[in-house]
């Protein structure tokens, strides 16, 4: 039985062929190596056996696709850039964003499910953890054997993360961690928690939990309109005794859990491309399919001018990925840069998404086309990994040198 009470052996399979194709429309392919096209085929080829066919019924009985983490971790999802020595797959970070790009074009939760395990569990425990720790944890994440979450929200700070009150106490070679964290994705289900807490001296610290540690429960939070085949949830600390060899040992301060956020802001900058590119792929086959007053809707200038409108934003995009995908492969891609391509392009889908609903008219709001699904999840996508508003004051900041938050 999954969460809802539902036998998941009765999954409704959809019949219908899934009909995507990508849009390049500067192409861009020229600009990308025989790796990434790679890359970005197969995933698309996974995605269009996998996902397509389950994803409205899953999302319709807000269920969690667990079944396909394997696959996932099978395709390289999880954690695509890190070493081969802890299960990575050691690709460049175009690569990395084809993929999530790909993943979203299926379902936000699933590009979530692929963001969570590689840049929130993954890059930290790769990035700030003990060779012991990399070597116990990163494989069995990588394969999708294991599921892990990333704890940094709590019930009164959200966009405030410093303001965080879940706190470590020492007790000798343990730590003692109480408080709550909030709207985490994967909780309910998850094996590894990656979470992080002020220890005595207010200093932010990371800390690898466990499923099953005394005092740890992850109650799933319902009634989600949006990201609905995603699974979301609290995690409460009562006085969990974590041993301080489950301490992340080589960072401290915000700036830990803020440089993960920016290799999952990077893919959401590609992933939402894959959102707008799958409405707007849906959109102009239905104009060109549906007939009104004796000819296609396509046919209507006003249709010409909402579907020229979609493939510009999208195309200037996907220009912006690809031009912070070069900087990230250099190591010179600003946090600041990245919150522009992810404010932007989150924007630009879900603006694409209600524009392609109104032009498949009233089948728009049904489970027949992607378009309403990816409308709803995208409300999330504008406001997870920092908010639209919260990107914009970084971009001020970054251009005028003075801080709105201060
Ligand atoms: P501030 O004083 O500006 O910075 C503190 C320290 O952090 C450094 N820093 C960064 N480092 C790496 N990457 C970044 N993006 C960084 N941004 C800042 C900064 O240099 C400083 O370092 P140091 O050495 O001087 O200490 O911090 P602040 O308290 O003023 O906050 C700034 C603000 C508002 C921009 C930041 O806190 C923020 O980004 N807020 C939004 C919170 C957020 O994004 N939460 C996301 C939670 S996780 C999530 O949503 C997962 S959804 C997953 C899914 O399902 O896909
Ligand atoms: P608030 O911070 O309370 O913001 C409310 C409004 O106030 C927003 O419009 C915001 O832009 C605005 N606002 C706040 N401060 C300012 C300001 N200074 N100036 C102007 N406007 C401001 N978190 C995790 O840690 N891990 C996860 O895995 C995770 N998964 C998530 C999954 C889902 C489905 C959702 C919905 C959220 C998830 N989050 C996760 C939490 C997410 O990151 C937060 O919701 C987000 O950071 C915003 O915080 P908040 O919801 O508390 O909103």
């Amino acid at each position: 039985m999954d969460t809802n009470g539902h036998n998941p052996d009765t999954i409704v399979k959809s019949t219908k062929q899934d009909r995507f194709q990508g849009h390049d429309y500067y192409n861009l392919d020229a600009l990308l190596e025989t790796e990434h096209l790679l890359v970005r085929d197969a995933t698309r080829a996974w995605v269009k056996k996998e996902v397509s066919p389950i994803i409205e019924d899953y999302a319709n009985r807000a269920a969690n696709p667990r079944h396909l983490v394997k696959g996932l971790g099978e395709i390289g999802a999880f954690g695509p850039s890190l070493p081969a020595k802890y299960g990575g797959g050691g690709m460049d970070e175009i690569a990395y964003g084809l993929m999530m790009q790909e993943l979203e074009r299926g379902d936000s939760g699933v590009r979530s499910a692929a963001s969570v395990q590689g840049s929130l569990v993954m890059y930290p425990i790769y990035k700030f953890g003990s060779e012991e720790q990399r070597m116990k944890y990163l494989p069995k994440l990588a394969s999708g054997e294991h599921i892990g979450c990333f704890g940094l929200t709590e019930p009164n700070s959200g966009s405030d993360p410093g303001s965080m009150i879940t706190n470590l106490k020492d007790d000798g070679d343990a730590y003692i961690l109480n408080g709550a964290k909030m709207w985490i994705t994967n909780s309910p289900i998850a094996d590894v928690c990656v979470v992080w807490a002020k220890n005595e001296e207010g200093r932010i610290l990371g800390v690898i939990l466990e499923k099953g540690m005394k005092g740890l429960s992850a109650p799933e939070i319902k009634g989600k309109w949006s990201l609905r085949a995603s699974c979301t949830g609290e995690l409460v600390f009562e006085d969990v005794r974590v041993p301080k060899a489950n301490v992340l040992p080589n960072v401290q301060g915000l700036k830990g859990p803020l440089s993960c956020l920016s290799k999952a802001r990077y893919g959401i900058a590609w992933g939402a491309i894959g959102a707008a590119m799958d409405c707007y792929d849906s959109a102009l086959r239905y104009s060109q399919e549906r007939t009104q007053f004796g000819k296609p809707i396509g046919q209507f200038q006003l249709t010409q001018k909402k579907l020229a409108e979609m493939i510009t934003e999208i195309t200037k995009a996907q220009l912006l990925a690809w031009r912070l995908g070069t900087l990230a492969n250099e190591g010179k891609a600003t946090p600041a840069q990245i919150s522009m391509a992810k404010r932007n392009n989150v924007l630009m889908a879900l603006e694409v998404a209600r524009e392609a609903r109104q032009i498949h008219g009233g089948m728009g709001i049904t489970n027949e086309y992607p378009v309403m699904r990816h409308m709803m999840n995208l409300e999330t996508v504008l406001t997870y990994e920092g908010t639209h508003d919260i990107h914009l004051l970084i971009t001020g900041m970054d251009v005028t040198g003075l801080n709105a938050f201060k």
